[in-house]
């Protein structure tokens, strides 16, 4: 070998250990997070959801997820892979959703699931944000002439399995010193064909679902109604597993930079007007500065990736609940009387 062919081969092997050195560390030590990190691996976040509710997760004519849950999914895929579009949604029950978590056959569940003690004490899984306050309610037919939900003793109540909506009924009719028998069904379809067949006297769950579940009847909207109590609290989470804090922080984050970005008025159409902001908030939100991202394991653009292909939270809202005739009420933003309040950004 020639003195220039072993100092070329040197420098060769040189740069490859350096490259080893500087690769090996980056592959070693990932995100710090087992979630994203698998994320990342195979290009997808995995988002369980129902799939059947308009207004929260429902295919749309071209297949396409529409609804609050699946937009709460985006939203993290955008922050954690930079790309909304890498939401995989992978519907659950009202039943299997918990096992779907605690198994890893999702990453996050977005699935009008209320944040209860037991469920965060017993499951292994926590809650990493509210993206909708809800509360029990009751739907009856207009012609049983119900008008209260103190008029139902002895009624029958359509209700899913394995759901708060079981519980909160119960203390209900306890407190209330009455009686009901409750007709148990799983499947969505099923449940709202026994009520309008009249096998049960009322429908009770969510009354955001019930009252989207309404206006899907059209013009029979009016045969249905929705009594004035809601008899619980029912503010429903997005989860995560305990034990990957990192991730948990990557979707509660994601949630906050949706209520910055509207506290801000930023929104997916004019953020890029903001990339040149002096507000030093809105420019840690974007990443201009403060390495928000990084602290995360993400990327400084996280905030801004998720406004920009998700928009913030009362886009997300507008885009799939106002059309369900749902006034936003608590669910708006605090500066406007409502409970969405993002702790700030720095
Ligand atoms: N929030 C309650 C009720 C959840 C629930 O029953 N959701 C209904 C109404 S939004 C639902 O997802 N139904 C659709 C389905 O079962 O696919 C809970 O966490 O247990």
């Amino acid at each position: 070998m020639t003195r220039i062919g072993r100092i070329r081969g040197l420098a060769l092997l040189t740069g490859a250990l350096m490259c080893a050195v500087w690769g090996r560390p980056a592959m070693a030590e990932g995100s710090g997070s087992a979630t994203l990190d698998a994320a990342i691996a195979r290009g997808q976040v995995l988002c369980g959801l129902s799939g059947q509710v308009p207004g929260f997760s429902l295919p749309d004519s071209q297949g396409v997820m529409r609804g609050l849950d699946a937009d709460s999914c985006r939203a993290v895929a955008a922050a954690a892979l930079g790309d909304a579009g890498k939401a995989k949604f992978v519907a659950t029950t009202t039943q299997n959703r918990f096992t779907a978590l605690q198994s890893g056959e999702v990453d996050v569940l977005s699935r009008s699931t209320t944040w209860t003690l037991g469920r965060e004490a017993n499951l292994g899984l926590e809650f990493a944000w509210v993206n909708y306050y809800d509360g029990t309610g009751f739907l009856v037919k207009t012609s049983s002439g119900v008008k209260s939900a103190k008029d139902m003793d002895g009624a029958t109540i359509c209700v899913q399995p394995g759901t708060s909506t079981e519980l909160a009924i119960n203390d209900y009719f306890r407190l209330n010193k009455m009686k009901f028998t409750p007709i148990l069904i799983q499947d969505l379809p099923e449940i709202q064909g026994a009520f309008l067949s009249g096998r049960c006297d009322a429908y009770s769950t969510d009354s955001s679902a019930l009252a989207t579940f309404r206006f899907s009847q059209g013009p029979k909207a009016a045969d249905l109604v929705l009594l004035p109590e809601i008899i619980s609290k029912e503010p429903l989470g997005v989860m995560v597993r305990k034990g990957d804090d990192k991730w948990f922080d990557v979707v509660r984050w994601t949630f906050i930079a949706m209520i910055t970005a509207e506290e801000k008025g930023i929104t997916s159409a004019n953020v890029d007007t903001f990339m040149n902001s002096a507000d030093p908030d809105i420019r840690r939100l974007l990443g201009l500065e403060g390495d928000m991202g990084k602290a995360l394991g993400l990327d400084n653009k996280w905030a801004y990736n998720v406004i920009k292909q998700v928009g913030n939270l009362g886009e997300v809202w507008d885009r799939n609940i106002t059309p369900m005739g749902v006034t936003r009420g608590i669910n708006n933003i605090w500066t406007k009387g409502g409970l969405q309040y993002a702790p700030p950004i720095r």
